[in-house]
């Protein structure tokens, strides 16, 4: 491990340096963010093309003010990501991460995405960042509504959200927007993996939304080594950090199948 911490791994070498970490680690935790599903056939955000705020303002669809100012517009608009989700599969990729946990003792996902995809492929211990697209709250008092009532929309456009039998309130997705508080108990689990990890992948993040960002980093100064999974170079830089260049459904599949040759 050595030539890892003594520098930067990239390219060429990067699955197999990865690889050597992961089997010298007894604890790994995966950070993804929404790279890890674009090979599902759901779009990232700030892909210049292809994400979602090239198309869409997120000041108009993923903040509180947002939602008060226009709630149709939002509800409508997470009604028709929650169809891409809901039509998407876990790719070989998000296997990898399940097989991950049988090769390596202690593996935790912490995912920004809100789309279930880890979930529904297998993993076992998955930390929510940013909520869930299969819950539903209302905008006062967070009282539960079931998705299961949630009005489904076979077009794109403005959809009506329910009101909350409760209080009166509208529903909302149980997600987190711009200005709002992560779940404390999804932070606190995310911090604590992060801070005794002896390996972070870091899947398909700009690591550009604070506090998730954070994450990286937290776990190099502990010590842990960090591998980037990621077609394009990011800003992080740790004292020890492997960079593989590559898209998450080729890169995790052939990082697992080294370090099962390590076992
Ligand atoms: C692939 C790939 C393939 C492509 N394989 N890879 C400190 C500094 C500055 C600002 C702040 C700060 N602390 C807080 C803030 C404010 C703000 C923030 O961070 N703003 C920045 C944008 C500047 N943060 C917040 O407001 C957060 N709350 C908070 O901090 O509360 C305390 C507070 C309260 C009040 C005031 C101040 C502080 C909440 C953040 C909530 C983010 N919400 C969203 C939407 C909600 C859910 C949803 O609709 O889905 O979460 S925004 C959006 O960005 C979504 C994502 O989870 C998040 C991160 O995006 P991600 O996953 O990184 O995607 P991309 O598109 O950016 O990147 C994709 C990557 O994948 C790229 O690198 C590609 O190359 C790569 N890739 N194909 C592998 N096949």
């Amino acid at each position: 491990m050595d030539d890892l911490v003594a520098g930067t791994v990239t390219e060429r070498d990067a699955v197999e340096a990865a690889a050597r970490a992961l089997a010298a680690a007894r604890r790994v935790v995966v950070a993804t963010g929404a790279g890890m599903s674009q090979e599902s056939g759901i779009p990232t955000f700030r892909d210049a093309v292809s994400g979602m705020w090239s198309r869409f303002d997120p000041d108009d669809l993923a903040t509180p003010a947002a939602f008060a100012r226009d709630p149709a517009r939002v509800f409508g608009w997470y009604a028709w990501r929650r169809r891409l989700m809901r039509a998407a599969e876990p790719h070989t990729g998000y296997d990898a991460l399940v097989a991950l946990e049988a090769l390596v003792p202690d593996v935790v996902v912490v995912t920004q995405n809100i789309d279930g995809l880890h979930r529904r492929a297998g993993s076992r211990r998955v930390v929510e960042l940013h909520g869930s697209l299969d819950r539903f709250v209302c905008a006062g008092a967070l009282h539960p509504y079931p998705a299961e009532a949630v009005p489904e929309s076979a077009a794109d456009g403005a959809v009506a959200p329910p009101v909350c039998p409760q209080c009166g309130a509208l529903v909302r997705p149980a997600v987190v927007w711009f200005g709002e508080m992560l779940p404390e108990t999804a932070v606190r689990a995310a911090w604590e993996a992060a801070a005794r990890c002896d390996v972070m992948l870091v899947v398909g993040t700009s690591g550009l939304v604070y506090p998730a960002a954070a994450l990286p980093q937290i776990a190099g100064d502990a010590g842990a080594t960090v591998v980037e999974v990621n077609p394009e170079a990011d800003e992080g830089s740790w004292p020890a950090l492997i960079r593989c260049r590559g898209r998450a459904g080729v890169v995790l599949p052939a990082l697992v199948e080294r370090l099962r040759r390590h076992r």
